[in-house]
Parts: C-alpha cells; sequence; structure tokens
C-alpha cells in the first residue's frame, strides 16, 4: 500500500545565513531531526534520566479512558491530529485504545522530520492495519495552516512530549493564539507539558553521563557537513546546557573550543567562532500548573482537565477552543 505524505521544504542553508549571522549564533532546534538525530532523540528517550517519556507513558496507560471520554472521543468522528508526531511511541497507547472501542477518526501526524514520519506510518500499517492515517511533513506554524481546516469534523490535536517546550513564551503565545483563531469552537487541544521541579533532576536529564545528549547536540554539526558541505571539526566543539530555574528554561550551546574558521561549500562562504563562543541550539522550558492555566486562558481556551503521573513530573493538559 502507498501513504502518502504531504511535504515540504524545511530550508536549512537559510537558517544558517540568518542564525550564524547573529550575536549570539544561533540555530533552531528544529534542525536537530535528521535521520541520525532522530535516532538519537529516540535513545534520549530510553535514558533513565530522561524521564519525561516514562511520565507521559504512565499518565496515557493509567488515564487513557479518562482523558478520551474527557475528549468525547466516542461521540462523534473527528480528526485526530498530531504535532510533532515522532516514532509516535505513547501516541500508540491511546491509538490502540480508540480502535478498540471502534472510534470512527482519521490519524494525521506532523512531523519536521520525513524520516520519523515514514518509519511511523509503516509501524502503524503494521500494527494497526484498521489504522487510517496520513501523514503530513510541516513544521508547527505550516502545520496549523494546513490542518484546521482538513474537513468539517472536529479537530483533536496533540501535542504532547514537551515539544511545546522549544518554544520561547513569545513563541508560544504567538502559536496558541495562531492555533486558536485558526481552529472552530469546540476544537480541542491536548498538550503535554514538563512541570517545574527539583532543578537537579532536570539538569540531569539534559546532560547525561553517557553523552546521549551531547551527541543529539553535535550532530547538528554533522548535518551541516553533511548537507551543506561544512568543514566542522566535532571535537573541537563541546556540549553545554545547563537549567535556570526561575525562567523554568533549559539552555542548550555547543561552546567552540578554538579559534577556528568553517567553509561551508553549499552557502560558498565561511564563519568564525572564536575560543569560548557559543551556538544556541534548543530551549527546553517547563512550566507550574499555574503558568499553563494563565498561558491557556491569555491565548483563547479554555482548561477542560490536566491528567498529571504519580511523581507530579509531567502533565498533559486538555483545552477547549472558545
Ligand atoms: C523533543 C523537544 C521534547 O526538549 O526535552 C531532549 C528534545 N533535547 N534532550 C526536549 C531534547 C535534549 C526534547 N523535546
Amino acid at each position: 500500500m502507498q501513504i502518502k505524505t504531504q511535504t515540504i521544504n524545511i530550508n536549512l542553508a537559510e537558517a544558517v545565513r540568518d542564525g550564524f549571522s547573529k550575536s549570539p549564533k544561533s540555530i533552531s532546534s528544529m534542525f536537530l531531526y535528521d535521520t541520525e538525530g532522530d535516532r538519537l532523540f529516540q535513545e534520549i528517550m530510553k535514558m533513565p534520566e530522561y524521564y519525561l517519556t516514562r511520565c507521559e507513558e504512565e499518565i496515557f496507560h493509567f488515564q487513557k479512558e479518562e482523558i478520551l471520554q474527557e475528549m468525547r472521543a466516542f461521540d462523534d468522528s473527528f480528526n485526530l491530529l498530531e504535532f510533532g508526531a515522532g516514532d509516535g511511541s505513547k501516541t500508540k497507547i491511546l491509538l490502540r485504545y480508540l480502535l478498540e472501542k471502534g472510534a470512527g477518526f482519521t490519524y494525521y501526524p506532523v512531523d519536521i522530520s520525513g524520516h520519523i514520519l515514514s518509519e511511523l506510518a509503516y509501524s502503524l500499517l503494521e500494527e494497526m492495519p484498521s489504522l487510517k492515517v496520513h501523514p503530513m511533513h510541516f513544521e508547527y506554524f505550516d502545520a496549523i495552516r494546513e490542518t484546521t481546516h482538513l474537513n468539517h469534523r472536529r479537530n483533536i490535536t496533540l501535542f504532547l512530549g514537551s515539544n511545546m517546550g522549544n518554544f520561547t513564551h513569545e513563541q508560544a503565545v504567538d502559536f496558541y493564539k495562531n492555533f486558536a483563531h485558526e481552529s472552530k469552537a469546540g476544537d480541542l487541544l491536548f498538550v503535554g507539558i514538563d512541570r517545574r521541579k527539583n532543578p537537579d533532576i532536570i539538569s540531569q536529564a539534559y546532560d547525561d553521563p553517557q553523552g546521549i545528549t551531547a551527541a543529539f547536540n553535535l550532530n547538528l554539526l554533522r548535518r551541516m557537513n553533511h548537507e551543506l558541505g561544512a568543514g566542522f571539526d566535532l571535537k573541537a566543539f563541546r556540549h553545554y546546557t545547563f537549567y535556570e530555574p526561575v525562567s523554568g528554561e533549559v539552555r542548550s550551546y555547543l561552546v567552540s573550543q578554538r579559534d577556528q574558521q568553517v567553509h561551508f561549500e553549499a552557502l560558498d562562504t565561511q564563519f568564525f567562532f572564536a575560543k569560548n563562543e557559543l551556538i544556541h541550539t534548543e530551549i527546553s522550558k517547563k512550566y507550574s500548573p499555574e503558568e499553563i492555566a494563565r498561558l491557556a486562558k491569555d491565548t483563547g481556551y479554555k482548561v477542560v482537565r490536566h491528567f498529571t503521573d504519580s511523581r507530579r513530573y509531567f502533565l498533559d493538559s486538555l483545552w477547549e477552543i472558545i
């Protein structure tokens, strides 16, 4: 069977030209997810330090009935969208249950990585042959435009795994306002959020002793070497990350270990990195339940219900468009 995937081109060259002309240099975390980045992120999800995945799995395992009842998932047919679906490992818990109970829906996984999307689609075809799947290859803001008017059915959109943590506060406000504006009243958004907690627990999740997170971050340079003919020496940069508990932000950087000039064949240009110069690569923001309630209210949603895990590390929040 053919799986039809809608595609767009996300331009790494442009992002490099823009981001490396700024101070500090930066590159969007969306570029972390090429084939190797997808693989490394799957390794991260298995790490004991990266508690987020286990917490959300726990919520789904023990509260799937309540979650899907609150979504009125058995009342009428709907579109089940997922932004940043990845390998769908947690979502499959809900998908299986929905199929088992005879819910009428089509699943639309959206992801920035074409590679992980096709892996997901094929694994679903194998594991749940009766599921209707329509993969979509978009970044988040394009995804809003492409998915909010699919058909006349109600949209239920999943945005799991603390994917929203990659937004700054301003970007989050922008994203949710935009989403609310484009959606129909009664559409639902189900957001997975990493809660503020003991700072040591958070720090360890982003700086594991095995160096898997470091490899994930450094893979950005490998990707530029591969796709833009860049000449990065991966040993000349180090992963640096820290959690700042007042803002609730984990910030990740690559630190140049020496003065170095890096040539980009595809851009026909070079960039200079001074010793100790930073490239900002990612932000992973943590929220309190109060901050979440405020964000929802300020951007046009009614909070229907919060679901949390036994340790209160993570939270899935169901929002209704008003
Ligand atoms: C996939 C964005 C949720 O920020 O926690 C994991 C990515 N970065 N370790 C996160 C990530 C470093 C992850 N998200």
